[in-house]
């Protein structure tokens, strides 16, 4: 009856159908005495209304009923709640990163993946960060969903119980690919995931590039993209040195994006707008990245080749 692939499905399944049996029987009940009456006590010629004030009978019942309903409902999503925020202490640790928009799942030591692998009939704690704005880490197949904030270090746990690939999502619109902020989660058999865990850690993961890093923490790439992809700004791939056509304070002109260009687009973006983007959205990132930071940025643009 439970098809959740985690420890925690039961409770949470359990709380659902209970919540969703008793609104459906109160529907249906409902509905029904409405039709009920509607017909029954249809104004009809020669009976004189009636009129009543007060029944402390019906008053007790309608008190006491929803009430014996609600602590029943609080009884099980106690439960099922009070075991997520019960970490055992054998849990294995993961970092789940949250930022525009992917997901990250860090194992430490520099080892990040794309997915969160992990073995099946294993505690996992995962740790939620977020670097930018607001997100949510949501594995629905394992009922587990919690907040990925700023600023603020949250977790969930669970125990896979099965072997299978099932999908991540954001649940929490964080953005323009708000909806693309996809991910899976792979359960593999103890001895598949060891032999995978140690195939990543041989594959050191190789540092990603400062200008790259710069970029991301400082929020560029949430309006700039990497690969081309028209965002709310122009795309980074293949920029330095191309020519564009901007519209100044004296019309439209066209000029190179060589390190000028790009320090001033960095420092007053609103001077020189790319023909096709708007003014206005972009403020000035003087206080944020100093003269060295630019200087590496412009180095880390001229490796972002368009391909032939
Ligand atoms: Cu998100």
């Amino acid at each position: 009856m439970f098809t959740g692939a985690s420890n925690l499905a039961e409770g949470v399944d359990k709380t659902f159908i209970l919540i969703f049996s008793i609104a459906f029987i109160f529907i249906v009940g409902i509905t029904a005495f409405m039709i009920y009456t509607v017909i029954h006590f249809a104004r009809k010629k020669g009976k004189p209304a009636r009129q009543f004030t007060g029944s402390l009978k019906l008053e007790i019942i309608w008190t006491v009923i929803p009430l014996i309903i609600v602590m029943i409902i609080f009884h099980y999503g106690w439960k099922g709640f009070s075991a997520m925020r019960k970490v055992p202490a054998d849990a294995m640790n993961v970092t789940a990163v949250g930022r525009m928009w992917k997901w990250e799942f860090d194992y430490g030591n520099g080892m990040k993946s794309a997915e969160l692998v992990l073995p099946v009939n294993k505690a996992v704690r995962v740790a939620l960060k977020s670097e930018d704005v607001n997100h949510s880490l949501f594995i629905p197949a394992f009922r587990v969903k919690e907040d990925v904030v700023p600023g603020y270090e949250n977790y969930l746990w669970f125990i896979p119980t099965f072997v299978g690939e099932y999908e991540i999502l954001c649940s929490e619109y964080c953005g323009l690919e708000h909806s693309s902020m996809l991910s899976k989660a792979r359960i593999l058999e103890q001895a598949d995931y060891d032999k995978w865990f140690a195939d990543f850690k041989a594959v050191a993961v190789k540092p990603e590039p400062s200008g790259y890093l710069l970029l991301r923490n400082t929020g560029c790439i949430a309006c700039h993209s990497l690969d081309g992809t028209k965002l709310v700004g122009p795309s980074f791939k293949g920029l330095y040195g191309k020519e564009r056509l901007v519209t100044s304070g004296k019309g439209q002109i066209k000029v190179t994006a060589d390190d000028n260009y790009i320090r001033n687009s960095i420092l007053d973006p609103d001077s020189q707008i790319v023909v096709g983007f708007n003014k206005g959205l972009m403020k000035s990132y003087k206080e944020l990245l100093k003269e060295d930071d630019i200087k590496t940025i412009i180095e880390y643009f001229k490796t972002l080749k368009e391909d032939k």
